[in-house]
């Protein structure tokens, strides 16, 4: 049955979304998350046969959106020859079980096939990992209700009927193999810890590109470092993360990651699941949120992004809010202030901006010199042992110093460096 689940086959959906006064921002249906559920549908291999949205005072316990509407769902997949049902809103269980039954096709929601597009797509050992655990979570509570339901179908009273030593059997298999993931999660994690504090030590700054699916964060690592990682117009195209090298200006140089989309209605499970390639965010020294400036809703976007870096607990690290995809921007005057920055990835508008913003905030001017010291500038030796990182000194000629300097201590030693260091420059338009 776990099996069954984590193949599901996406085929020719009817989409249908309840908008109820009732349930929050969040979790209602719209015309606008409607299309976005069939942009879902695309991406994952599906094709759209049609939609229904109701409009309901408060959801039906048992079948969410009311008998009547399941009747009118039922016609419309039997004219259309759908195959399944995709919900908008999340579903109970049991919900899922009786429209299963009252439709008589497959039913899934919205976290499902978003599940299902990430087991489809994650590349990395580590994605798969994650996309699982969050897959088995995902199922825990269904296979509960499935097999309640089954034996209440028997009847049995007092014993111990067959349905419910599978249920047993089914939950124990589960739990272990989610206790299994986390495991090696952990490990995964571990691995990262270790890479990090090398690169604390490195002191190199970690830029971190987040922002809504499909708002040309790929575009833009590619853009700046040639990385060559896929980007389509689809949602959900990356899903693991992938860091480069980027030189800010002479004496600054950072790391720069894609990571994943995000999306409204992210299933809570893949959250907490992808907080290992997330955590890279909390981690993060700058974040650059990249918006799709085009796009009406990008403001709605935008909103959902900024809840996720909350929950993810990254909402004090410093961050650059990107307007992307100026080429297609049809209004009179393109978002601006501080920390605001307009740009087209595709066309390379408006990166030498980005990229002295980037420098403004993470850029220390630190720099690694050589300097030829005369002896009798004993005293300015001193001074850099106490004020920054000395790493080697020889005496010849005169004393050679390899140290690290910071923009102040680069201005009192300027006339006896030798190698590594030129004045920055005033602006990055030449
Ligand atoms: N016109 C225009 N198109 C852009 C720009 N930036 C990105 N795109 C297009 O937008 C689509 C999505 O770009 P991606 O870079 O894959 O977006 P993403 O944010 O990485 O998307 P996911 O990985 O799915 O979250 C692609 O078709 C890009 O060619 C831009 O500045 N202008
Ligand atoms: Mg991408």
């Amino acid at each position: 049955m776990s099996e069954n689940f984590l193949e599901a086959k996406i085929n020719r959906a009817v989409l249908v979304g309840l908008n109820a006064a009732c349930l929050s921002a969040d979790e209602n249906a719209s015309e606008e998350s409607l299309d976005e559920l069939e942009a879902l549908l695309e991406t994952a291999g599906g094709q759209c046969m049609g939609m229904v949205l109701q409009n309901k005072a408060t959801p039906d316990p048992r079948t969410f959106i009311g008998e009547g509407k399941v009747q009118e769902v039922k016609e419309l997949v039997q004219a259309q020859g759908a195959d399944m049902v995709i919900f908008d809103n999340s579903l109970s269980p049991s919900q899922q079980r009786a429209l299963t039954e009252d439709l008589g096709v497959s039913v899934m929601d919205r976290s499902a096939l978003i599940l299902d597009i990430f087991a489809q797509r994650a590349q990395t050992k580590e994605g798969r990992l994650q996309v699982e655990l969050a897959q088995y979570q995902y199922l825990l509570p269904r296979l509960i209700g499935m097999w309640t339901h089954l034996e209440r179908q028997e009847g049995a009273i007092g014993t111990r009927g067959p349905g419910e030593t599978q249920l047993e059997t089914d939950r124990r298999h589960i739990h272990r193999k989610i206790a299994k993931l986390k495991e090696e999660l952990e490990q995964v994690r571990r691995v990262r810890a270790t890479q990090r504090v090398l690169r604390e030590k490195n002191e190199v700054p970690v830029v971190a590109i987040v922002g809504y699916t499909n708002a040309g964060k790929s575009t833009l690592l590619n853009k700046l470092t040639g990385a060559g990682i896929p980007a389509n117009n689809r949602l959900f195209d990356t899903l693991d993360t992938t860091t480069r090298t980027l030189e800010i200006s002479e004496t600054c140089t950072v790391l720069l990651s894609d990571t994943v989309g995000f999306i409204r209605k992210l299933p809570h499970h893949l959250v907490d699941a992808f907080k290992a390639t997330l955590e890279e965010l909390s981690f993060a020294d700058l974040l650059l949120h990249v918006i799709d400036v085009s796009n009406p809703r990008w403001r709605e976007q935008a909103d959902v992004v900024e809840k996720l870096i909350v929950e993810l607990g990254a909402e004090k690290t410093p961050r650059i809010d990107v307007f992307n995809k100026s080429d297609l921007y049809e209004g009179d005057i393109l978002p601006h202030g501080e920390d605001i920055v307009s740009i087209s990835a595709k066309s390379g508008e408006g990166l030498d901006n980005l990229l002295a913003m980037i420098g403004k905030r993470v850029d220390t001017g630190t720099c690694r010199v050589v300097l030829h010291l005369p002896y009798d500038k004993g005293g300015i030796l001193d001074m850099l042992y106490r004020e920054v990182k000395v790493e080697s000194v020889e005496y010849g000629e005169s004393i050679e110093v390899v140290a690290v300097c910071t923009p102040k201590v680069l201005g009192q030693v300027e006339p006896y460096i030798v190698e590594g260091w030129s004045r920055p420059k005033e602006s990055w338009e030449d």
